[in-house]
């Protein structure tokens, strides 16, 4: 309850608060105002102390309380369960493991960070402490193994959407990156379980630099954030909603309508073309025009000797 209180006496203020304040306000002892600054970091809450001043809250938009979250899906009823780790290796290996057990559709394991955060055929994905989403859910859709690249294409439609809704001009680079301004926001995982060609779930994971203001060097020029780009936070909760009130609506329209019905939105997203493009597969490079894709997913490039060649996986470079 004094917690509450406190943080409460933080918000109202843009300067420090000196513990003093609190104590009197709250008719709290300066140990037991301690306590609670104490217990509001390790909810994730940055709140700075300086000797003579007090307390400030710094960014409070670092903070994605799973129960706020899961309150606002409940209320959109939106059937999706948080399972929620402050410092996980991947979701998308809890997520695998989860689905393995039997967890229902529509469970969504989220982290507050990723030490091993993982991209496609092993690469690494970066996810620091309080500043971006990651995000797996688990789906259970009556589908065969060969629709696994529209149900790709479908998350990055969902992705796109819901960084429209938080006032963003995003564009999808197939198959699965979301850029702003050039550069990466969003990049989704998809896997799979099942026999023969059925499968038995599908877990999408979804990471988007929110609040993220420095990459690794080797990010550095590729990679970018909300923040960035806005120039001020943005709220990781707001997001995450956004986020799974779209990937939960497009990918019901998969499973009842297929990727048709998604089509428009991806297409609505995409990068325009033609445009010329490199697609790079393991060490396969191929030059030429993309013209967009085909019910499949799969990408069409024209090469210069007027070639059409269906990529079914890879990446492009712009
Ligand atoms: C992806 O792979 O873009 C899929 C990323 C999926 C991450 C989510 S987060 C939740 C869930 N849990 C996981 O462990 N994974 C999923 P790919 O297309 O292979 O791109 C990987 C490449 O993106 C790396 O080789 C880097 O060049 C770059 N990269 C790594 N971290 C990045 C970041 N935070 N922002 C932008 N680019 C990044």
């Amino acid at each position: 309850m004094g917690a509450e209180e406190t943080l409460k006496l933080l918000r109202q203020s843009s300067t420090y608060v000196s513990g003093e304040k609190i104590s009197s306000s709250l008719n709290l002892s300066r140990t037991a105002v301690w306590k609670h600054i104490q217990s509001l970091r390790a909810m994730g809450y940055d709140i700075k102390a300086v000797r003579n001043r007090g307390y400030l809250l710094v960014d409070e938009t670092a903070v994605l309380s799973p129960d706020k979250l899961q309150a606002r899906l409940n209320e959109a009823c939106i059937p999706i369960t948080i399972d929620h780790t402050a410092s996980l290796p991947s979701t998308q290996t809890k997520a695998m493991r989860l689905a393995a057990e039997g967890a229902p559709a529509g469970t969504a394991v989220t982290a507050d960070e990723q030490t091993g955060g993982r991209g496609r055929l092993g690469r690494p994905w970066s996810t620091p402490f309080g500043t971006a989403l990651a995000i797996s859910v688990i789906f259970r859709p009556e589908m065969d193994m060969r629709e696994a690249p529209t149900a790709t294409l479908t998350a990055a439609a969902a992705a796109a959407e819901a960084l429209e809704e938080l006032g963003f001009t995003p564009q999808i680079k197939w198959p699965n990156d979301i850029l702003l301004n050039g550069k990466k926001v969003c990049g989704i995982l998809t896997e799979m379980q099942g026999e023969e060609d059925r499968v038995s779930s599908l877990v999408m994971g979804i990471g988007i630099n929110v609040n993220t203001r420095e990459f690794p060097e080797a990010l550095q020029d590729i990679a970018t954030s909300l923040a960035i780009v806005r120039g001020s936070s943005v709220s990781r909760e707001e997001a995450a909603f956004r986020l799974l009130s779209r990937l939960h609506e497009r990918m019901e329209q998969f499973q009842h309508e297929g990727f048709q019905a998604v089509r428009p939105v991806w297409e609505k997203h995409a990068l325009s073309h033609p445009k010329p493009v490199t697609v790079v597969q393991n060490r396969r490079k191929l030059k030429g025009m993309m013209k967009g894709i085909k019910a499949d997913g799969t990408l069409l490039i024209e090469t210069e000797d007027g070639e059409v060649h269906s990529i079914v996986s890879g990446g492009i470079d712009i």
